[in-house]
């Protein structure tokens, strides 16, 4: 009688000691799933919510003479690069000065007017927008035949 009661404490006591092993590492593998998620998550959003300044590419072509794309849209802190991919000279700015037509060019209140200068083939222009607004630009070579951009800071 004894040592059944015995045998089956010891067996009812092994299993529960398993069964209590088994929860823990359940436990513990939880823990670990729920912080990874967690990590994953906070580094997720930080990246989305990072202001990690970008820079856009606006190729500058020839026939017909355009800025590809012509309409940008940035945050402030981002950078567009004019890339001159074609074989004649072209040219970016905003400054009313350098247009032909007033209307072509805008520069928001506070912004300083960027002019590129004549960007010869294979040569790039940078500048980097730190006022937010509408830029509207122009190729002092080619404004009359429609080589127009537009830059939108937000
Ligand atoms: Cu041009």
């Amino acid at each position: 009688m004894k040592e059944s009661d015995i045998k089956c404490d010891g067996r009812k006591s092994s299993m529960s000691h398993l069964h209590r092993r088994t929860a823990w590492m359940l436990f513990l593998c939880a823990v670990v799933l729920s912080l990874t998620i967690l990590v994953a998550m906070d580094l997720d959003g930080t990246i989305a919510n990072a202001t990690t300044p970008a820079t856009v590419i606006v190729k500058m072509l020839d026939t017909p003479p355009i800025f590809e794309p012509a309409e940008v849209t940035i945050h402030v802190g981002d950078t567009v690069k004019w890339e001159n991919v074609g074989n004649s000279v072209h040219h970016a700015t905003d400054d009313a000065t350098a247009a032909i037509k007033p209307d072509d060019v805008a520069n928001p209140a506070g912004a300083k007017p960027f002019d590129s200068g004549f960007i010869p083939p294979g040569a790039s222009f940078m500048h980097t927008f730190t006022v937010r607004g509408t830029y509207k630009y122009v190729c002092a070579a080619h404004e009359t035949s429609g080589m127009k951009g537009e830059v939108v800071v937000n």
